[in-house]
């Protein structure tokens, strides 16, 4: 029975969608992304399922039907469905929204935390200060250079975070446009020339997590890789307390 595989590949299916969802995320920012993955999911599904089954029933139970009939007219229907659909897009349009809003989503500028304060900020100093843990990436043709301003510490492909702790990557480059994109954290920014963005995450888990650049920006681009290196807070602080003023520090072992 043809019915009968489908239902099973259904289920398997569902099975499948049941057992990634279950997996813990590691991050804030990842979380709020899965969690609208999965809202969204949940609501095409059986949408998609519902139209899938009218269409095979209609298929099926009319394709030899010699003499077909013009569709009656059914106004309490078709308001039904107008309805349902606006509810689902409005539905949509929130859940999307209230990600979209987040800081640990979407970047700000100096001038946004500075209370919409415009003015050029040339140089690290003219930050804005923020409660995070504030960390600064400049990207360069082609790396990345990575400073704690806490501890004047600087690594070079390393980035070296606290677990369990807000974090403010304030990033720059000096040549071309680069993207600091963290897969695992849910982290892709851009960076550009000259200019201070700001992208924050918050990492539950230690670990290490690969970052890559994902701005096309010349020959060694494909080689612009990093490491997240993220420790619990108080080996985070040891670290910079040994490092103080170290220009070219390695992360702690992971
Ligand atoms: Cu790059």
């Amino acid at each position: 029975m043809p019915s009968r595989r489908l239902v099973a590949l259904a289920l398997a299916g569902l099975g499948l969608l049941a057992s990634t969802g279950t997996a813990t995320a590691q991050s804030v920012n990842r979380d709020l992304i899965e969690g609208l993955e999965f809202q969204l999911l949940y609501v095409a599904l059986p949408l998609s399922l519902f139209v899938l089954t009218v269409l095979l029933y209609a298929t099926v139970r009319f394709y030899d039907n010699d003499d077909p009939q013009p569709t009656p007219e059914d106004p309490a229907l078709e308001i039904t469905w107008t309805a349902a659909t606006a509810i689902i897009l409005v539905f949509v349009g929130l859940a999307g929204y209230s990600v979209l809003v987040s800081p640990y989503v979407s970047p700000s500028q100096p001038a946004d935390l500075a209370g919409g304060e415009e003015g050029g900020v040339e140089s690290v100093e003219d930050l804005p200060e923020t409660d995070d843990e504030v960390v600064h990436v400049r990207g360069y043709q082609w790396g990345w250079e990575v400073t704690y301003p806490d501890a004047n510490v600087t690594t070079s492909d390393e980035i070296v975070l606290p677990a369990d702790e807000d974090v403010t990557f304030w990033l720059t480059t000096d040549d071309v446009m680069h993207s600091l994109f963290v897969s695992d954290l849910g982290v892709k920014q851009d960076a550009y020339p000259g200019e201070y963005t700001r992208a924050r995450t918050h990492v539950y888990e230690t670990g290490a997590y690969d970052a890559r650049c994902t701005e096309f920006c010349g020959a060694g681009h494909s080689r612009m890789e990093a490491t997240v290196v993220v420790v619990p807070q108080e080996e985070y602080d040891a670290w910079l307390e040994e490092n103080a003023d170290s220009e070219n520090a390695s992360a702690p072992g992971v």
